[in-house]
């Protein structure tokens, strides 16, 4: 499909390309191809152009893209009753709460948008446990952190961060951050028993913007053991690992670990508008009183109805367990690869959110010329931290398709040397 403006015909993607840029924030350097349609494993571009997602946005779209039964929900919520503010009630909070809390096994649920606004309610509700029930001094709460974490683009979210393109010349920080190694329960212990004052640790069971990073075997027990030891909350940010992804409804389940306050986003509504909750229990949860949190979004009726279709549809699919399967063939075909291309350092992951690490540095662009590489082939995905390019498609994903996709980037792996 091309644009027409005047008498000349102007390439759809140049002239989306050209608007964002001349009108946008430049906070984002993305590839050039410009998106119009989307379902399934499948993303389409101005040109028509067909492409395998994977990446999913980033985890979000687990569901795949306008999965029909989620956008029906949310086509049918949309047309009684979108938002009333948590000034009122309505009828669809309550019965997607307890949905919420009956699917991930919590007493209470606080429903929020954005992915980081889920790990700051988990946050400021560490912070009222660590003074209202642990008895920590006032404003002397501090939260443990592993390195390489990522969860979110606020100040608090950066503030824990080790990585500088999230943190430079964004100071002066959050105090109360301590940063351990992450998969390092020796780390862990020694500072948790140094420190009365700790309130929480919040983890990701696998660090996504680090690269695809898959802790020990043991490590999540672990980390449950020695919070409940020093009674300290244990934070599992399950953003992006969580509803499927790893081929476990939540990738905690992989050790049967529960903590003690769960984080969800990014799939929570399949990809359609921003949905995330912290889950807890009554302990936790009613450490804060009416008028100590909220949001103007946060649980609004449209959310609630999209929230429960989305999981539903990761049940009523099997989503986990096809996860577990294409993630075991993914891994298996790039496994393959490694043997016959030097390109590929290491191939790791967790059912369908895997990452190749490049063999070459994380200041050289290989990885993401391999990226152009596969677009230009059809298939969509993006480097992470310079030299690790992650592999993450919609949970929906069948046998043909993956090993379709597989054939492209074996394709363009095989290629790039010659
Ligand atoms: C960007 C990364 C992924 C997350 C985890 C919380 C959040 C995220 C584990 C916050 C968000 C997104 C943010 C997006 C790119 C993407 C990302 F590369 F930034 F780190 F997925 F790995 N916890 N991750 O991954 O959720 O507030 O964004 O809804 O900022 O560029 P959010």
């Amino acid at each position: 499909m091309t644009h027409y403006t005047d008498t000349t015909f102007v390439d759809a993607s140049q002239h989306a390309i050209e608007l964002e840029y001349r009108y946008g924030a430049h906070n984002y350097k993305p590839m050039p191809v410009v998106l119009a349609k989307g379902l399934g494993v499948h993303v389409w571009d101005v040109e028509g152009k067909q492409y395998f997602d994977f990446l999913s946005a980033y985890s979000a779209v687990s569901q795949g893209h306008c999965h029909p039964k989620i956008v029906n929900a949310m086509v049918e919520q949309a047309q009684k009753l979108t938002l009333t503010s948590r000034a009122f009630y309505n009828d669809k909070l309550g019965e997607c709460e307890k949905f919420l809390c009956e699917y991930f096994g919590y007493d209470k649920v606080l429903m929020m948008n954005s992915g980081v606004e889920g790990g700051e309610t988990a946050l400021k509700l560490t912070r009222k446990w660590a003074y209202k029930v642990k008895g920590i001094a006032p404003n002397q709460a501090k939260t443990v952190y592993a390195s390489g974490n990522f969860w979110g683009r606020t100040l608090a979210a950066i503030s824990s961060s080790t990585d500088s393109s999230s943190t430079d010349d964004y100071g002066p920080f959050l105090p109360g951050v301590i940063i351990i190694p992450y998969d390092d329960l020796d780390a862990l212990e020694n500072t948790l028993k140094n420190d009365p004052d700790i309130a929480g640790f919040m983890v990701e069971p696998i660090q996504g913007e680090a690269g695809v990073v898959v802790p020990k075997e043991g490590y999540l027990k672990g980390v449950r053991d020695l919070c409940t030891k020093y009674n300290v909350l244990f934070i599992a940010d399950e953003v992006q690992t969580g509803i499927g992804r790893t081929g476990k409804r939540l990738a905690c389940d992989w050790e049967n670990v529960k903590p003690d306050i769960l984080v969800l986003g990014k799939a929570l509504s399949g990809g359609t508008m921003p949905v995330s909750a912290a889950l807890a229990n009554d302990e936790v949860m009613l450490t804060i009183a009416p008028g100590e949190h909220g949001s103007t979004y946060g649980g609004n009726p449209l959310a609630c109805a999209v929230t429960i279709a989305a999981l539903q549809v990761v049940d009523d699919e099997n989503l986990a367990d096809n996860a577990e399967k294409m993630g075991l063939l993914f891994r298996s075909r790039m496994e393959d690869l490694q043997k016959q291309c030097n390109l590929i350092e290491i191939v790791r992951g967790k059912g369908l959110l895997n990452a190749i690490v490049i063999n070459d540095t994380e200041e050289s662009n290989t990885a993401m010329d391999l990226c152009y590489r596969m677009m230009h082939k059809g298939l969509l995905c993006k480097p992470t931290h310079g030299n690790k390019i992650r592999f993450a498609p919609p949970l929906v994903i069948n046998e043909e398709q993956m090993n379709d996709a597989c054939d492209i980037i074996c394709e363009v792996f095989m290629d790039f040397n010659n």
